[in-house]
């Protein structure tokens, strides 16, 4: 059988921690991408993961590049192309430059990658993947969003740290948009199956609830020249695996909506099941007034931020 072949648009910090992690899972051969000023970062990237290779025993190839026709036939893209935040900035500031680059990188995929499921991570997220989504052309299920898992896992740390548990018997998800106004779903979140509500003060939860929310600004403040990179990566490297191995996981993305959550025409974080279709199906949960609100919040932040990039 043929190796997956994993093109990483982007090669700065989430770019490279996405190739370390891609190795050491042996999901396949790892193509580094960036502009031609940063080809010698990409190229190092590349090489500096091959030479851990024979100390932790797997076998993939790593390239760095700048040519599109090296990564021509990639099963799975995951693009982190664009700026990050500084201080000081939000997502929605990075919206005009951003644009820009992921236009640029839809066209290029779009001619040599036409059959790749394709994971965006740039930020603002959810106005990223529409335009990737419009600009390619590509199938929804081929096209998805990398937030809520990321969100989620933040949400489950924090409980975890505040219980004093294992990370593992943490569930928790969050919904809507990758801003500060997304949706941790308080009443889905246990503690190896305890509801949170019993093991936790409502105040202690909301605190927690707010520091997810905020929990990609507190990592900017305390970085000073970017965002989040460990992380990010290893929630997109969950989403890549679970399609080439087609584990049919059920992770929170930007998925397109066309009715679910009564949501039509946007890319919005809900629970999905990605397997080797892709984005195979999305869960539905019925919400309570107030969830339902919370949700119109979040989902209107992210209808604004989306008329923005005129696509
Ligand atoms: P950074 O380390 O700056 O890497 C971005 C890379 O993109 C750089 O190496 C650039 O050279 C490259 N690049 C710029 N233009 C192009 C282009 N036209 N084609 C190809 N590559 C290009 O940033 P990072 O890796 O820390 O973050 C990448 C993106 O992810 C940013 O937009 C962040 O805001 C975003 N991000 C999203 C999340 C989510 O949860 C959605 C979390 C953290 C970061």
């Amino acid at each position: 059988m043929a190796r997956s072949k994993i093109a990483l648009i982007g090669a700065g910090q989430i770019g490279g921690n996405l190739a370390l992690l891609a190795a050491q899972r042996e999901l396949g051969d790892v193509v580094l991408f960036d502009v031609p000023a940063a080809e010698g970062a990409a190229k190092g990237k590349a090489l500096d993961i091959a030479q851990l290779l024979p100390v932790v025993g797997r076998n993939v190839g790593l390239a760095g590049t700048s040519k599109y026709e090296d990564v021509a036939g990639a099963d799975v893209c995951i693009i982190t192309a664009g700026i990050p935040r500084k201080p000081g900035m939000s997502r929605e500031d990075l919206l005009g430059t951003n644009v820009r680059i992921i236009s640029e990188v839809a066209e290029n995929l779009k001619r040599v990658c036409p059959h790749a499921f394709c994971i965006v991570v740039s930020n603002p997220l959810d106005a990223m993947v529409y335009t990737f989504f419009k600009l390619t052309g590509f199938p929804k299920q081929r096209v998805v969003g990398m937030a809520g898992v990321l969100d989620s896992s933040r949400f489950r740390a924090f409980v975890a740290m505040e219980v004093g548990v294992a990370v593992e018997d943490v569930t928790a998800f969050v919904l809507g948009g990758h801003g500060d106004d997304m949706v941790p779903l308080v009443r889905c979140c246990s503690v190896g199956g305890i509801p949170v509500t019993e093991l936790l003060p409502k105040d202690r939860i909301e605190a927690i609830v707010d520091r997810t929310r905020k929990a990609g600004g507190e990592l900017v403040a305390l970085y000073k020249t970017g965002s989040a990179y460990y992380a990010p990566a290893a929630s997109a490297i969950a989403m890549a695996e679970s399609y080439l191995r087609d584990k049919k996981r059920v992770l929170p993305c930007a998925a397109y909506l066309e009715g679910e959550y009564g949501v039509r025409g946007t890319y919005f974080g809900v629970p999905v099941v990605i397997g080797r279709s892709g984005v195979e199906r999305v869960l539905e949960l019925s919400l309570s007034v107030e969830e339902q609100a919370a949700v119109h919040k979040s989902l209107e932040s992210v209808r604004r931020t989306v008329a923005e990039t005129k696509v």
